[in-house]
């Protein structure tokens, strides 16, 4: 056993809460970027002495460890071939693509395989250099589906607990991997495997008995030498309180008016917002929108459509389509319909800061969401926690993990065009009541399950697994 360090617990995750930046002046700094799940983790992280093993982006700088806001900060260095092969390649050009239904051709290749494996070592060497004896150890997303096998065969100590941020295919989709064996494995190693959805553990644990041969109970596997995983679901959630406070806030409410007087005042805003990718169904959603003036059931002086598309993956081939596409889309849909100082769509390819993202929200009377596949999909969560009047509109995709819970949403199916068309319009028409009636049982939804009951619940499920070894995570302090 390699000797133990002094963290009780350690997070692994591809990145790191803070970025590397470099000033106008050429100096370099930390910068935090704090995500819905920094802020779950923070607490509890505060609460245990944890530490945080990730990669703050860059290639081939060396960084020592640091602390900041009561974390310890581990940072990971990457050549950038291995940020070619490992993250732009099998993370994000193989497996991203896998995981989400095939919506674009996964690229199968060994020596991103190769760069997959090697990184993953490296993580799993450091976590077992800096956990202490017994710790919990929490690894995070598809980047690191290897490290909990790799952990514990240096670390049999400790209890490890996996959560996959994304979709967990079926396997009909993921046998096409050539390495679906050892990312099973891989992921074994953790005791606990936890996914968004109940779907995805169980095409887990199918896969596991068929693959790897190992026997299975509902959503248990019995390995040979006597351990056992459990998989299960646990859907992620954000800050709700914390969105809710932000919305409420003078500023963001001040800036969200601005905006609306900016887009001319028109009847109803839609909204749109993710990070520019293929699996998010924007050239689909922008279609049907722009069909509806085309049909006349709405004017460009009524209906405005604001597209957020945050840059996202640029080196990656299918990204570049994608973006391209879209500029084409957004092009010719404001040519044929826009007016002078009316487009139809206002297309912002661009990063904003949190309290600008909430203004949006509460600008937006229609939030539109459509997914082909996600995991969960945290901006429809954020537009309900923004919206504490109990009014506005969320149009919604089956396909989003978050549509298990916002029932009350208007869903629809992102690959069917005239439904995604009526449900906009239904959406655009309906009344206060109507809207109210649908708003409030999801807030009342996002309230109830935020992202420290997230948190809380897959790490006492995991203490509860292994209740005789180690220590018991000590409960975030809630202030
Ligand atoms: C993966 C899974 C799962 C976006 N643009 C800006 C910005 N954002 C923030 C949003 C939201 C987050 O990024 C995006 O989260 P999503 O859940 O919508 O999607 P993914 O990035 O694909 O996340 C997903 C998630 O992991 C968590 O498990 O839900 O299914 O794919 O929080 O607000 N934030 C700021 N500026 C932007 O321009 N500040």
């Amino acid at each position: 056993m390699a000797s133990s360090g002094s963290a009780d617990l350690v997070i692994v995750a591809n990145r790191l809460p803070v970025d590397r930046v470099t000033l106008p002046d050429g100096t370099q700094e930390w910068r935090p970027s704090p995500g819905g799940l920094v802020s779950a983790l923070e607490p509890i992280m505060r609460a245990n002495d944890g530490t945080w093993i990730g990669w703050p982006g860059g290639t081939d700088q060396d960084h020592e460890p640091f602390d900041a806001d009561g974390m310890s900060l581990v940072p990971m260095s990457m050549t950038a071939q291995e940020v070619e092969y490992f993250y732009e390649g099998f993370a994000n050009a193989t497996l991203w693509p896998l995981y989400h239904d095939l919506v674009a051709k996964p690229s199968f290749h060994r020596e991103w395989w190769d760069a997959y494996v090697s990184v993953n070592r490296r993580f799993a060497e450091r976590a077992a250099e800096v956990a202490s004896e017994g710790a919990t150890v929490w690894v995070h997303d598809y980047q690191m589906q290897l490290v909990p096998q790799m952990l514990r065969e240096l670390r049999p100590d400790l209890r490890i607990g996996f959560y996959l941020h994304i979709p967990f295919p079926p396997a009909e989709l993921f046998q096409q991997l050539p390495w679906r064996r050892q990312i099973l494995e891989g992921l074994l190693g953790a005791d606990l495997v936890g996914f968004q959805l109940s779907g995805g553990a169980q095409n887990f644990v199918r896969l596991v008995r068929q693959r790897v041969g190992h026997k299975t109970h509902r959503d248990l596997v019995y390995l040979p030498d006597g351990r056992s995983v459990r998989a299960a679901a646990f859907p992620i959630s954000i800050d709700t309180a914390a969105y809710e406070d932000l919305a409420r806030s003078e500023r963001v409410e001040k800036r969200a008016q601005e905006i609306r007087d900016v887009l001319g005042n028109p009847r109803r805003v839609f909204l749109g917002v993710d990070r520019l990718d293929y699996t998010k169904g924007i050239y689909a959603r922008l279609r049907a929108f722009s069909e509806l003036i085309i049909d006349g059931h709405f004017d460009v002086e009524d209906a405005v459509f604001v597209q957020v598309a945050t840059p996202s993956r640029e080196q990656v081939e299918q990204y570049r389509i994608l973006r391209d596409e879209i500029d084409r889309l957004v092009g010719h849909i404001n040519g044929d319909l826009g007016r002078i100082g009316r487009p139809a769509i206002h297309y912002l390819h661009a990063s904003y800061p949190r309290e600008e993202m909430a203004a949006f929200y509460r600008a937006a009377d229609i939030m539109v969401v459509t997914p082909f596949r996600d995991g969960m999909n945290l901006v429809a969560k954020e537009y309900v926690a923004c919206r504490y009047e109990g009014d506005g509109a969320l149009v919604l995709s089956e396909f989003a993990g978050a549509a298990d819970e916002l029932r009350q949403a208007w869903l629809i199916n992102p690959y069917d065009i005239n439904g995604m068309k009526a449900a906009l319009l239904e959406a655009y028409r309906a009344d206060d009541k109507e809207r109210s009636r649908r708003m409030k049982a999801m807030r009342k939804t996002v309230t109830q399950h935020d992202v420290a009951a997230w948190a809380d619940s897959f790490l006492s499920e995991l203490s509860e697994l292994r209740p005789s070894h180690g220590k018991s995570v000590r409960p975030a302090k809630r202030s």
